[in-house]
C-alpha cells in the first residue's frame, strides 16, 4: 500500500489508510485459492441466508471464508512487540472495547472530547482493523504490515489461531452467555426474521456456532490471561457496563499508556467513557447508516442494540437457560470464573 497515506504513530483510523475502503469490497464475495483443499475437506455446518458456511479447524467453528486467513495468521502473521489485539467472541462486547481502546491509545493524537474525533465520524469496526478479513489476502497482509505503531487490531479468532509467537498485548472481552445468545438471535434476525431463540440456543451449545465453542473460546484466553497477565487482559462485559473509568484506567495501564495526573483532573477518563457509550454511539450518523460491511446485509446500526447486562431473562425459557447454566458450570468449574452473580442479577443495568 505504497500510495497510502500513513501517519507516523499508530493506531490511526484504518478507514483512512485504507485505500480499498468505500469499494464495496468484501471479504465475503473473494474466494480463497490458498488452502482451497484444506477447507472443503474439514467438517461443515451448512447456514441459511447468505451466511457462511462453518468449518471446524482445529477444533473450532470458524466461518469458511475465514479458514484460510486462519491459516495464514498461524503462519505469517509477525506480530510487533507494541502490537494490541482486541479478541472476543461475537456478541460479547467488540465494539465497544474496540471503541474505548482506539480512544484510550490514540488520546494523543485525538483528543476524545475533541470535535473531530474519527469516533464521530467512523464506526468503531472502521477504525480497528479486523484481522481475519486481512488475512484473507497477501493485500491485505501488507495493509497491515505498513500500519505504523503501536497497531490496534480486532479479531474473533480463538487464542490457537494466533501465531506462536506471543502477539503482542490481547485485550479480550466475554460476555455472560445467555446474554451473548440473545444478542446473537436478534442479530441474526435481521437475515432471517422467523429464526427460532431455540435454533441459535441450541447451535451455541452443540458448539457448532460462529467461533464456538464458546467455551473453548473463553477458556483459551481465560488460561493464557492467569499464565501471562501482563499478555492478556481479560475483561467481562458486565463489569465494564458497572463501572467503564475504572476499566479505561486499567485498559490504558495495559496497553502501557496510564493516563497522567493532569489527564485524570481533565476529565480524559470520562471523556473517553462518554465518548463510546452506547448511548452517544447510537446517535452517529456513522453507526445509524451502513452495513457492517459493504455487501453484508446486516445494517451497522444492529450493532448497538440495548447494551445491557441481564437481558435474557426477556426471551430465554427456563429450560433454554438452565441448558447453558450447567454447561457453563460444567466448563468452568475449574477455573474460578462464574457468571453466577448474574444468573441472580436478572434485573438489566442501563448505562
Ligand atoms: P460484534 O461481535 O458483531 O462486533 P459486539 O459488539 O461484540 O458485536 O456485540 C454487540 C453487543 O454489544 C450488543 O449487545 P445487545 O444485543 O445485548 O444489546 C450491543 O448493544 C452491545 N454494544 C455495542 N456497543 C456498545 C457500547 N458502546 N456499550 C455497551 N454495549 C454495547
Amino acid at each position: 500500500m505504497a500510495d497510502a497515506p500513513v501517519a507516523s504513530v499508530g493506531p490511526v483510523p484504518f478507514k483512512d489508510v485504507d485505500a480499498d475502503s468505500g469499494s464495496g469490497s468484501s471479504v465475503l464475495e473473494q474466494l480463497p485459492e490458498e488452502h482451497a483443499d484444506l477447507v472443503s475437506g474439514l467438517p461443515c455446518a451448512p447456514r441459511p441466508n447468505g451466511l457462511s458456511n462453518l468449518r471446524c479447524y482445529e477444533g473450532f467453528w470458524l466461518p469458511e471464508w475465514s479458514v484460510p486467513a486462519a491459516v495464514a495468521l498461524q503462519r505469517r502473521f509477525q506480530p510487533r512487540r507494541d502490537d494490541v489485539i482486541v479478541a472476543s467472541f461475537p456478541k460479547c462486547g467488540t465494539t465497544w472495547v474496540n471503541a474505548l481502546t482506539f480512544a484510550t491509545m490514540a488520546r494523543r493524537a485525538h483528543p476524545a472530547a475533541g470535535a473531530g474525533h474519527p469516533l464521530l465520524r467512523l464506526n468503531p469496526h472502521q477504525c480497528v482493523p479486523f484481522l481475519e478479513a486481512l488475512f484473507r489476502s497477501r493485500r491485505g497482509e501488507a495493509k497491515l504490515e505498513a500500519l505504523p505503531s503501536p497497531r490496534l487490531m480486532n479479531t474473533h479468532m480463538p487464542l490457537r489461531m494466533m501465531p506462536r509467537a506471543a502477539p503482542g498485548k490481547v485485550v479480550y472481552v466475554c460476555r455472560e452467555p445467555k446474554d451473548m445468545v440473545v444478542s446473537l438471535w436478534h442479530y441474526l434476525r435481521r437475515l432471517q426474521p422467523d429464526l427460532p431463540l431455540a435454533d441459535v440456543s441450541e447451535s451455541v451449545c452443540g458448539g457448532a456456532a460462529m467461533y464456538g465453542p464458546v467455551w473453548d473460546h473463553i477458556l483459551g484466553y481465560r488460561s493464557a490471561s492467569t499464565a501471562r497477565p501482563d499478555s492478556v487482559l481479560f475483561l467481562r462485559y458486565e463489569e465494564l457496563l458497572r463501572d467503564p473509568a475504572k476499566h479505561v484506567r486499567k485498559l490504558a495501564r495495559f496497553v502501557g499508556l496510564p493516563f497522567s495526573g493532569a489527564e485524570e483532573e481533565a476529565g480524559v477518563v470520562d471523556d473517553i467513557v462518554k465518548l463510546c457509550s452506547i448511548g452517544h454511539l447510537k446517535t452517529l450518523e456513522a453507526n445509524k447508516t451502513g452495513h457492517v460491511d459493504p455487501i453484508f446485509p446486516i445494517p451497522r446500526e444492529a450493532l448497538f442494540r440495548k447494551g445491557v447486562a441481564g437481558d435474557w431473562v426477556n426471551y430465554m425459557t427456563p429450560e433454554m437457560a438452565r441448558r447453558i447454566d450447567e454447561i457453563v458450570a460444567d466448563k468452568f468449574h475449574t477455573t474460578g470464573l462464574t457468571f453466577q452473580e448474574w444468573l441472580t442479577h436478572a434485573d438489566s443495568i442501563d448505562l
